[in-house]
């Protein structure tokens, strides 16, 4: 990120905005503490909360980063401000977010972040630290009791590193102040996210201290919440873009799409902001939403992400519009997950088309290997709850193993080029060991990788038609590239 050349007055900051913004920032008083900022929260939570605040001042966010000091590096000149860009093929609209009132680094502001969870001003805390942050099995949903973070935080409590270690310790010295509680609100792609989080969190804290475990379980609500929007990581095309429609530098904008939902399970014990009013669906029970985002969209991206970046396509709209890549994800949603999804949704055939529209968009420019990212983590609640159930059904799994079938080609360490794959996921350095041992033999990568427990359990690995389906598929990808086989699963020739 280049800010040279550019003299502060042009660098958006409280002075240079004036009254740019709905609301006046000076009564906004911190209510919600984020972890994890990143584009995502930026573009999506952050915006929700930043149109109730006129009415809600009392909900500003403090965001901490766990992880790298970049976020508060390139929003502390601009007193947190920050331009969110909304485009699409239409064209663009531009607004300023002041949501967020500070930004802490974790890995130096320790105790100002653990200073800030303890605020009894402080009723939400909520998370966008990626499926990896929540340090568990992914096929099981349990707390992997041998994560390093982990084992850092249980032998040092007092100074947390992962997220759940966080909370934890700031309910524990909340509970020791007499202070009340905060409500844990999961923004993460994670299934049944608020039991996935409650879960961890109480595990932890279980192996720390039984009574805080209960108190945790007791007292402590975890709504799920099912997120969406489309926000790829922000480029320097996309700051150039900014500068040019305001006349001021933001070193960190947020681009993102038009399209936006948030549906949160309603149970908030020490209040929430009046989200209703900026369009969050409040329901009682957010299982079909979260089931139907998770394995219709995000399902989707995984298998174009991995089929897409094999074959070639940089973004998913390069990747979408083959006609070949297309229809099979058309057919995958029809024909695959549809018929899992529980009854009562609203118009299945028109959520799909407006995700295949979504997909489109010309604007966007969101890298197939930005979504291939962390693969062990995502597979299980995007392809494999689909798999399952079909199995179980008796139903052919064909498309989303095809997907699977594309994550261990792509893992495997080589595109259809040749080149060398930069993978990254918490497990690549496993992934990397046993495919190279397997060499690329279809069969054998098959059999390794489905023995990568964490992702595929115990049971699929015994399922001998998906096994069979992932040695055709692999087979396949190998022979004949990911375009190649896309044509040849929806009946044209490779
Ligand atoms: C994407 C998601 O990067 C990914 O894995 O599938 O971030 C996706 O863009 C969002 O979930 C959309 O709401």
């Amino acid at each position: 990120m280049k800010l040279t050349n550019r003299t502060d007055d042009t660098r958006l900051s409280a002075t240079t905005l004036g009254t740019g913004l709905a609301y006046d920032r000076s009564k906004v008083s911190p209510g919600i503490v984020h972890l994890g900022v990143g584009a995502f929260q930026r573009a999506h939570m952050a915006v929700y909360v930043d149109d109730i605040l006129g009415v809600g001042p009392s909900w500003g966010i403090i965001g901490a980063s766990l992880r790298r000091p970049d976020t508060r590096l390139a929003l502390a000149p601009q007193d947190f401000l920050y331009t969110l860009a909304v485009q699409s093929g239409a064209g663009t609209t531009i607004r300023t977010i002041g949501a967020l009132l500070n930004v802490l680094d974790a890995t130096v502001q320790h105790a100002q972040l653990i200073s800030a969870l303890t605020d009894p001003r402080i009723r939400i805390v909520t998370l966008t630290i990626t499926e990896k942050g929540y340090c568990h099995d992914p096929a099981t949903g349990l707390l992997d009791q041998q994560h390093p973070d982990v084992l850092h935080d249980l032998a040092r409590p007092e100074e947390p590193v992962s997220a759940p270690g966080l909370i934890v310790r700031a309910l524990e010295l909340r509970k020791i102040a007499g202070v009340a509680p905060f409500t844990v609100l999961c923004c993460d792609n994670l299934p049944a996210n608020g039991q996935t989080t409650a879960r961890v969190v109480t595990g932890l804290a279980e192996l720390r201290d039984r009574k805080l475990a209960n108190y945790i379980a007791r007292e402590v609500a975890f709504p799920s919440t099912m997120v969406d929007r489309i926000v790829p990581a922000t480029t320097d095309v996309d700051r150039k873009l900014v500068f040019e429609a305001t006349g001021m530098t933001d070193a960190w904008p947020v681009v993102t799409e038009p399209f936006s939902q948030w549906v949160v399970e309603d149970h908030f014990p020490f209040g929430r902001p009046p989200l209703e009013k900026a369009g969050v669906q409040f329901v009682s029970d957010v299982r079909p939403y979260e089931l139907m985002k998770l394995r219709m969209l995000n399902g989707s991206h995984s298998i174009l992400a991995y089929l897409g970046y094999l074959g070639g396509y940089k973004y998913v709209n390069e990747a979408i519009a083959d006609p070949a890549f297309r229809r099979l994800i058309h057919d995958f949603m029809t024909q695959e997950v549809m018929e899992t999804l529980p009854p009562g949704l609203s118009d299945l055939v028109a959520y799909r088309d407006a995700l295949l529209e979504r997909f489109d968009n010309p604007a966007l420019q969101h890298q197939t290997w930005q979504i291939a990212m962390d693969g062990s983590q995502k597979l299980p609640q995007r392809l494999l709850g689909t798999i399952r159930e079909r199995l179980e059904r008796g139903l052919s799994v064909t498309r989303a193993a095809l997907g699977v079938a594309a994550w261990m080609r792509y893992v495997s360490g080589t595109d259809e080029q040749g080149g060398k794959t930069d993978v990254r996921d918490p497990l690549a350095a496993r992934l990397a060991t046993i495919t190279k041992a397997a060499g690329a033999t279809p069969l054998r990568l098959v059999e390794v990788l489905l023995n990568v427990r964490e992702v595929f359990g115990d049971d699929l690995p015994r399922h001998n038609l998906f096994r069979a389906e992932l040695v055709r598929h692999l087979t396949s990808l190998f022979q004949i590239g990911a375009r190649g086989t896309a044509r040849a699963l929806i009946g044209e020739r490779p």
